[in-house]
């Protein structure tokens, strides 16, 4: 039954059956239309929608660009409620669903995701969905409006976390947001019950963990999840962002931004020939890891102009900071010796490691990393988003962190589940990418949890044979050159995968399996050039003097991107 306070029911029914009928989105998009298609109360346990907080707008020939989209014209109905969950004091919960005009709807619902501690991507991700015909939806978390990030949300009082935001981020607003936002779409387009409403997910970093989040737990929630360089392994992937900087207090060296800089164009130029194609690109960081050593660059000459209140510099490596530099692309070793977690592919920027110039002294000195310093303000500490101070901070002190998160936050934002056996019975698809140059988030990270769920779903078989069994519907791409989320304006040439949903929707509607991954050129000289990504364990090489790319099976690489993480007493999927 639904239930609506404001309405009588004749009126509802009235709503509904010219709902059918919609064509404009004129038509679509008014107050009372929306009102009369939400899913009533009782249709999740514990919510109680409010439909007296439903709003509609239409917006007409928006201009959108975006890294997971191509450029487009959009016109659509913006339609955001409000729900909240029963015996919660105050609760409230945003939605904002965007909704194509009926004359373009392709019976899709897209789910998007956020980045860092924001639960959604504001305006920019919505419209990825539009251009393919799905209404798309995002979340507040409850955090209390669109641009307020769990964060703002987390901690209750010095030592009190709030537990129901912790939840919501870590999973269950996603699970909400997908259930309601399908129900409205079915309701508001007037579907038949036989007619299938398909459903995909969108969202890189934070978004792509909130879309493993689902993945792992809700096998019919989507058709087809488009996830990258996902932040899950939570208590690891937040921790590590801190070894750049115990390297440096660790040795008692701290590079300038022009040493670190110089040694990744120097890497650059040193590994963009290994892949078979000399274009600026390093497409295998594998390669590089394995055959380059960055000691050969001790005594070369750095400089660098004076930038954003920093001064000048200028003078050669030593020895010093290329022990920085190595040790930090060699990963997290505790006091033993053991491996306790890995780092960014060689060529990647430096982000962690940016120290800050001190004009008084005239030294670049520690800059502690906020990404992963919040984590052990907000969610180990518990007192605060920033952390001011790394003194007595060591390997061990980081590798404790990472296991005592794991089992703190396992449940919640840790998100490695690695049986997905409801979401493939489901028919479910998966699109993974990862930037081989991604300076926030290791790119191995990406492999090592679908080797974790090859392993886990098909144990006992070879590794071609488990392997080619899930590329069948969970395929992982690397992005040669590309960083954390995006292209990399320090190798332009690279491609960037833009149409991932368009190849999703091919994957899951028509049964074409993205053997390579569409991928185009989006700067530089070759702007607009197509390229296609070779799917994991294959590794791209370009052959005939670089006019050719094939995908290759090499042993030496694959092995490359598998640690044993000896120091960690449990398993880490
Ligand atoms: C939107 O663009 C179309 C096609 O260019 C045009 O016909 C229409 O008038 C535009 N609508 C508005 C509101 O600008
Ligand atoms: C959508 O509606 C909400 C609520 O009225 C508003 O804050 C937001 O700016 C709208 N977005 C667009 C793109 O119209
Ligand atoms: C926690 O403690 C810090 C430092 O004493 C204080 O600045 C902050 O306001 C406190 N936070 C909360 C949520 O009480
Ligand atoms: C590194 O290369 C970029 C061009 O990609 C250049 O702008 C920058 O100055 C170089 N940095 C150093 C330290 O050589
Ligand atoms: C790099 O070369 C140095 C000096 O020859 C050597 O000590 C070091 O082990 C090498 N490192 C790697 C990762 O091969
Ligand atoms: C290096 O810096 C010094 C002053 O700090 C300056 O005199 C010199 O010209 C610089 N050299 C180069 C190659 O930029
Ligand atoms: C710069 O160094 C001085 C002297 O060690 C110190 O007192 C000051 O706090 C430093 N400034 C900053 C911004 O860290
Ligand atoms: C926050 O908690 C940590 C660990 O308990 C403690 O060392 C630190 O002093 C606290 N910071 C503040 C600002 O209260
Ligand atoms: C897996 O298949 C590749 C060809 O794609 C072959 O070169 C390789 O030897 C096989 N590996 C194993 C372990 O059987
Ligand atoms: C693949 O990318 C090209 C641009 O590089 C684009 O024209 C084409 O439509 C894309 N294919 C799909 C399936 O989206
Ligand atoms: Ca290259």
């Amino acid at each position: 039954m639904r239930s609506f306070i404001w309405l009588p029911a004749t009126a509802v029914l009235a709503a509904l059956a010219e709902a059918t009928t919609l064509s404009t989105l004129e038509e679509l998009c008014t107050e009372s239309i929306a009102q009369a298609a939400l899913p009533p109360s009782e249709f999740i346990q514990g919510l109680t929608i409010d439909a007296s907080s439903v709003t509609t707008n239409i917006v007409t020939n928006d201009s959108v660009s975006g890294n997971d989209y191509p450029n487009a014209v959009i016109s659509y109905c913006n339609v955001t409620l409000a729900y909240s969950h029963d015996g919660i004091e105050g609760d409230q919960v945003l939605l904002e669903i965007w909704l194509p005009a009926p004359s373009d709807f392709q019976n899709r619902w897209l789910s998007t995701g956020g980045g860092g501690y924001a639960i959604n991507s504001g305006d920019t991700s919505l419209p990825g969905g539009i251009i393919y015909g799905a209404a798309s939806g995002m979340t507040d978390g409850g955090f209390g409006g669109f641009s307020d990030q769990a964060d703002t949300a987390l901690l209750l009082a010095n030592g009190t976390l709030n537990y129901e935001a912790l939840y919501m981020f870590a999973f269950k607003a996603h699970h909400e947001l997908s259930a309601i936002g399908k129900a409205f779409t079915r309701n508001i387009y007037g579907l038949a019950d036989s007619t299938k409403l398909y459903s995909y997910y969108q969202g890189c970093s934070e978004g792509g963990r909130e879309g493993w989040s689902q993945v792992q737990r809700y096998g019919d929630e989507w058709d087809g999840a488009v996830i990258g360089a996902p932040a899950f392994r939570w208590s690891f992937q937040q921790t590590q962002h801190l070894y750049s900087n115990i390297v440096e207090q660790t040795l008692n060296h701290y590079p300038s931004p022009c040493e670190f800089d110089f040694i990744v164009n120097a890497t650059i130029t040193a590994c963009d020939p290994l892949d078979g194609k000399t274009d600026g690109v390093v497409a295998r960081t594998d390669l590089c890891l394995l055959d380059y050593n960055i000691t050969t660059l001790i005594g070369e000459t750095y400089s660098c102009a004076a930038s954003r209140g920093s001064p000048a510099v200028n003078g050669t490596l030593t020895a010093e900071t290329i022990e920085v530099a190595q040790t930090i692309l060699d990963g997290l070793h505790d006091s033993e010796g053991r491996r306790v977690y890995f780092s960014y592919q060689p060529s990647a920027a430096f982000d962690d490691a940016e120290t800050q110039y001190n004009s008084t002294t005239g030294e670049w000195e520690l800059n502690i990393d906020q990404l992963g310093g919040e984590y052990i303000a907000l969610l180990v500490n518990k007192n605060g988003t920033t952390l001011s101070s790394l003194e007595g901070v060591t390997y061990d002190t980081l590798k404790d962190w990472m296991i005592s998160g794991l089992l703190e936050y396992w449940s919640t934002l840790q998100t490695t589940w690695p049986d997905l056996t409801p979401y493939h019975n489901a028919g479910g698809k998966i699109i993974h990418y990862h930037g081989d140059a991604d300076y926030s988030i290791p790119t191995a990270s990406s492999v090592r949890f679908w080797e974790s769920v090859r392993t886990t779903m098909y144990p006992g078989q070879d590794y071609n044979t488990s392997s080619d069994a899930l590329k069948d519907w969970y395929r992982l791409y690397t992005v040669p050159g590309a960083g954390h989320c995006a292209p990399n304006d320090a190798m332009p040439n690279g491609p960037w995968p833009q149409t991932n949903l368009g190849v999703m929707i091919d994957w899951v509607e028509k049964g074409v399996v993205p053997t390579t991954l569409n991928a185009t050129v989006l700067q530089g000289e070759n702007q607009g050039q197509n390229q296609q990504l070779c799917a994991w364990p294959l590794r791209p090489l370009w052959v005939d003097g670089g006019e050719t790319q094939e995908c290759v099976y090499d042993q030496r690489s694959i092995d490359s991107w598998h640690y044993d993480l000896d120091a960690v007493p449990v398993v880490v999927y």
